[in-house]
């Protein structure tokens, strides 16, 4: 007998150009499994999360299991739902590494290559607000001229965006690249093992907005439109041997690896 309803499928509530929000939809995508999105612009998502139950940040899933509020515990509730030679944190010997690789790049990537490409974004409100608003309900588009000032101000304030701390957070991006080409340096194709993982994952996407990847979910603008010192160091990040291994990943690993044979 049919089931009264069906299930439901996870609803990922996001801000579309956010890459917490790329790497759980690079999870999605690649672990195949059927989702809707909810795409809000900066500051509105809080509304849009809060009347659901939901928490202050994007990426917020709602399942039929319940609220899941952030990007790692998603990955691990994601992975949880496919078959173990398709998962992103692998049940042998690697585990350890990549559930600790995965929360390092969480905690010490994410929040400096945010606010460091940020940092010039805001100097630029029209870029900035052509960024932001590629999707998402009309009213909130059509209202964001009107508020930018006030996001403005609020995004600087709640992610400490100022000159000093960009540098301060360039420095931390380079020393997570440091490590990251470190580990690669033995010609080893992918963080921990033989194979695709969530460490590599999250390097991938937490580091996209100092790479501007051209598979990125969302177009980002052409890198002529950035300022000298961003296209400088962006140019710097993708000549890195992490930057070319997670441009390389972009490319060739954000498609399910179902089709593929699973790896030993
Ligand atoms: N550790 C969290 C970080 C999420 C996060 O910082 N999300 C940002 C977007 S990139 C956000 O929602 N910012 C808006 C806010 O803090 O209100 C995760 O992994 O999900």
């Amino acid at each position: 007998m049919a089931p009264e309803h069906p299930p439901l499928i996870p609803h990922l509530h996001s801000i579309t150009v956010s890459h917490y929000c790329e790497k759980v939809r690079w999870a999605l995508n690649r672990l195949q499994i059927s989702y809707s999105e909810e795409n809000h612009l900066p500051g509105f998502h809080m509304f849009a999360n809060f009347k659901r139950g939901g928490s202050r940040t994007v990426p917020c899933l709602f399942t039929e299991e319940g609220i899941i509020p952030d990007s790692t515990a998603i990955l691990h509730w994601l992975d949880q739902q496919v078959e173990p030679p398709l998962r992103l944190f692998p049940n042998g010997e690697n585990r350890e590494e990549v559930v600790a690789l995965e929360q390092r790049f969480d905690l010490q990537l994410g929040p400096h290559t945010r606010r460091y490409v940020y940092f010039y974004l805001l100097q630029q409100p029209g870029l900035a607000r052509e960024l932001l608003s590629q999707k998402g309900p009309a009213n909130e588009r059509s209202l964001l001229p009107l508020l930018w000032p006030a996001l403005a101000v609020m995004m600087r304030k709640s992610m400490n965006i100022t000159e000093t701390a960009s540098q301060r957070s360039l420095a931390k991006i380079k020393a997570e690249f440091d490590f990251a080409d470190q580990l690669l340096s033995d010609g080893r194709n992918y963080f921990c093992g033989n194979r695709f993982s969530a460490a590599d994952l999250t390097f991938a996407a937490l580091a996209a907005p100092v790479l501007a990847p051209a598979e990125y979910s969302v177009p980002l603008p052409d890198l002529s439109r950035f300022p000298a010192p961003l296209k400088e160091q962006i140019s710097h990040f993708r000549n890195r041997p992490s930057g070319q291994r997670a441009l390389q990943w972009f490319r060739e690993e954000y498609r399910s690896m179902a089709h593929r044979p699973p790896n030993p």
